[in-house]
């Protein structure tokens, strides 16, 4: 079957602007907003055909960027369980991306539709939802644009978060079978979720108040509504919710400036009272930063490898007492970022593997345990109970009242974590329930071990694609020769460890760099970036001066 000749007439509405060269990365199509009108429509186009291969399964779109400034969105595909687009789609993703003309993407689509033998004759379902940036709402009508071109049955999930845009996939696509995930709504997650969360906590004190950073984006009115939920249960006092003001999305708050900067968002200065527990979600509420301030007021950052450790332990634990350690095996999941304080806490207990970035790394990794826990520093991650585990848990008789409540307590845990992809406001819940149930304070989570001090730099160079990694990216293979002049600095450092990598998501070059004191890692850190910097040939009179 041809191309239907609507999609070369929509195409034309939505030119590709010339010398831009867009590529699917880590979280999909990044960039500025400006520039991605017709990358909306093609990503439409694609998702349209994503449904057809699967026989009419309804796939997720969101228009977000997500951590990014607000000038900037983005586009990423959601699979029909929930989980990322197979990777084995981005390329595709991205040639049809840089077509130039419509009758080049005409074109590439016709080499791509014979080569995946996609039947245009299927039915087409999908289901799209959008952050609250400015761009959101034009970027979105070119997105139904792809959809109409081939005649896809579209449901517009409105302004959400992507968490929420997961499970709803995921719920859609289960619907009325055994597996089903839960009501397809917003609703449905909202009950979902505070359901097992009071079930979870009812034995326990209420907490103090938790105050959540909503980084003025999408998290902001949906964690209004998850308060009406939760009702008594969990005092939530929410900041940083204009998500009407310009320039204030992500901008001195939110997770992402929470673990760069690792200082509390100035807008909470004065509201965070020492020995409170505070967090950060980010612009679209799928990563978690806690965080707090000791009697003296210095601010103490609980990252995503505290809340693995803290949620790990505590799921192993429930696993021994539930008489279910010789059939449920738990493992961690994290990537070079992990802390290597928290990468040895973790591994004298449990398996760890390290994967590269991105979420579709670690979620497939996690997916081999049978509860798999996986989490990145900057607060991405979530906690999946496989299939057969789920399984063992409906079926598992236990044989003493603790055996009992351990089990019922995992059986709800299945409930209240997204098994989709990483979630603030689920995981928020979880840290909650975990805090609750060992009467810890944020002092006390802390202690569980103590970070290595580290620094992550951003390195602005002239192409980021010259930079190759291997080694789940702890090491380079290009440019030639940095790896060794770095593996010469990092030498010089006592407990040194550094590596680069470039972004997916921002148009940089990231340095990580750890060593057994705070002005070491900075000094190392900022050393490995003027390295950078230097090797690719960056201009000395922008070179930033804080690069040693
Ligand atoms: C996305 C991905 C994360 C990744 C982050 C940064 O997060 O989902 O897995 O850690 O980008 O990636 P990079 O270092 O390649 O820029 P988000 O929250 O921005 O969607």
């Amino acid at each position: 079957m041809p191309i239907p000749p609507a999609v070369a007439k929509f195409a034309d509405l939505h030119p590709k602007p010339a010398h831009v060269r867009f590529q699917y990365g880590t979280a999909g199509f990044r960039t500025v907003a400006s520039v991605l009108d017709s990358v909306l429509f093609r990503v439409g186009v694609l998702a349209a055909l994503r449904s057809k291969k699967l026989d009419g399964k309804t796939i997720g779109v969101m228009v977000t960027a997500s951590h990014n400034p607000e000038q900037d969105n983005g586009v990423k595909l959601v699979d029909p369980r929930g989980e990322m687009l197979d990777t084995s789609w981005e390329g595709h993703a991205t040639v049809l991306s840089n077509a130039q003309t419509t009758d080049d993407f005409i074109n590439e689509l016709d080499k791509f539709v014979q080569a995946a033998k996609i039947d245009l004759s299927k039915p087409a379902r999908v289901v799209y939802g959008r952050d609250t940036r400015p761009s959101g709402a034009s970027l979105v009508a070119a997105l139904e644009d792809g959809f109409k071109a081939l005649g896809a049955e579209a449901r517009d999930a409105g302004v959400t978060t992507t968490p929420i845009l997961h499970y709803l996939v995921r719920a859609i696509n289960t619907k009325g079978t055994k597996d089903s995930y839960g009501d397809d709504s917003e609703e449905g997650y909202f009950l979902k979720l505070s359901a097992a969360y009071k079930k979870l906590v009812a034995t326990r004190q209420t907490p103090s108040p938790l105050i959540i950073d909503c980084a003025n984006g999408v998290g902001a009115p949906i964690a209004a509504r998850l308060v009406e939920h939760l009702g008594d249960s969990m005092p939530l006092i929410l900041e940083n919710t204009s998500i009407t003001t310009p320039g204030a999305l992500n901008n001195a708050c939110g997770a992402d400036y929470v673990k760069t900067s690792q200082k509390l968002p100035p807008s909470l200065d004065g509201r965070l009272q020492p020995g409170q527990r505070g967090c950060s979600l980010d612009g679209d509420a799928d990563r978690l930063m806690y965080f707090y301030l000791d009697e003296r007021s210095q601010f103490h950052m609980l990252d995503g490898d505290k809340i693995a450790a803290l949620v790990a332990a505590f799921v192993v634990e429930l696993v021994k007492t539930a008489g279910l350690q010789s059939q449920v095996k738990v493992g961690v999941v994290q990537t070079a970022y992990a802390n290597g304080a928290s990468t040895k806490y973790l591994s004298e207990r449990l398996p760890v593997r390290c994967v590269p970035t991105g979420v579709k790394h670690l979620h497939h990794a996690a997916e081999h345990y049978n509860i798999g826990v996986y989490f990145e520093a900057n607060g991405h991650g979530t906690v999946l109970f496989s299939p057969a585990t789920q399984e063992t848990l409906r079926d598992y008789q236990p044989s003493t009242p603790a055996q009992s409540t351990a089990l019922e307590h995992l059986r709800s845990l299945n409930q209240l974590i997204n098994q989709t992809v990483g979630d603030a406001l689920s995981d928020m819940l979880l840290v909650e329930v975990v805090l609750a149930h060992k009467a810890y304070s944020g002092l006390e989570w802390d202690s569980l071990y103590v970070d290595l001090p580290n620094r992550l730099v951003k390195v602005v160079v002239a192409d980021r694609n010259q930079f190759k990694t291997e080694d789940a990216e702890r090491q380079l293979i290009s440019p030639p020769g940095l790896q060794q002049k770095i593996n010469e600095l990092v030498r010089r450092y006592d407990g040194g460890r550094s590596f680069v990598r470039p972004s997916g998501t921002e148009d940089v070059v990231r340095v990580y760099a750890e060593a057994s004191s705070r002005a070491q890692a900075d000094e190392l850190a900022f050393r490995v970036g003027g390295l950078v910097y230097d090797f690719c040939g960056g201009n000395p009179t922008t070179r930033p001066k804080e690069f040693i």
